[in-house]
């Protein structure tokens, strides 16, 4: 059988935190795909989304035909097209776990992710601290913290799995609204910033053009 390569629409770099994700899935399988960018925030946009994704939002897969939208389903679609590339933990239990933190990434932290919006580019320590967000912060860090002990780390579950690629845009936006991290929570963030399909990422985002709206 022979598959198409697929094609990620996601929004601009910068700022699309959930385009990110499958991004990175994607990126990890080694497996070719292409990414086609959408600048968020235009007298165009809503039109140029539309016209690949009904519902109206980004990231969305396009592969063979089908279109897979929401980034946990098109990381579970990743998945399964390239199990070789193990997005998923063996493990059963683990695997489990790893569904239930991406998940919960998934639903959740919206007083931290309203207060600080992803901006790879952007630097504004103390910006967002509020109580909501900094609750937000410690249950994460707390899921991170009792991850990496398990695993011994560098990555939540030993090698790099969908779990680190839902919780990637959350390392920038602690580097970016400079949130307090012990050695532990850094070494995390640094290993998740300094995957090359990251650091392309980013350098894209450089390029694109700078939404007030985010700032
Ligand atoms: N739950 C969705 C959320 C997708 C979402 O909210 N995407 C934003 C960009 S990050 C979007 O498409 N916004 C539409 C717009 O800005 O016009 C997912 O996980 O994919």
């Amino acid at each position: 059988m022979t598959l198409t390569t697929p094609t990620l629409y996601v929004g601009s770099k910068r700022y699309s935190s959930w385009s990110l994700r499958p991004y990175l899935a994607l990126a990890h399988t080694g497996q070719p795909f292409e990414t086609k960018v959408i600048i968020l925030d235009q007298p165009e946009t809503r039109a140029q989304i539309l016209a690949v994704n009904p519902t109206g939002r980004v990231p969305v897969l396009h592969h063979d035909g089908l279109v897979i939208w929401d980034s946990l389903a098109i990381c579970e679609y990743v998945h399964e097209l390239y199990p070789a590339a193990k997005l998923w933990p063996d493990d059963r239990a683990q695997r489990a776990r790893a569904r239930s933190i991406s998940a919960e990434m998934h639903s959740s932290f919206a007083a931290m992710r309203s207060a600080m919006g992803m901006d790879l580019h952007g630097h504004y320590p103390g910006k967002g601290h509020t109580p909501e967000a900094l609750a937000d912060v410690r249950r994460i860090q707390t899921i991170w913290r009792e991850q990496l002990a398990q695993s011994g780390g560098p990555f939540l579950f030993g090698a790099f799995t969908i779990a680190d690629a839902m919780f990637a845009p959350v390392t920038t936006r602690f580097t970016t609204y400079g949130v307090d991290m012990d050695a532990t929570l850094r070494a995390y963030v640094d290993a998740v910033q300094a995957l090359p399909a990251f650091v392309a990422w980013k350098a894209d985002g450089k390029h694109e053009p700078v939404l007030p709206d985010h700032l």
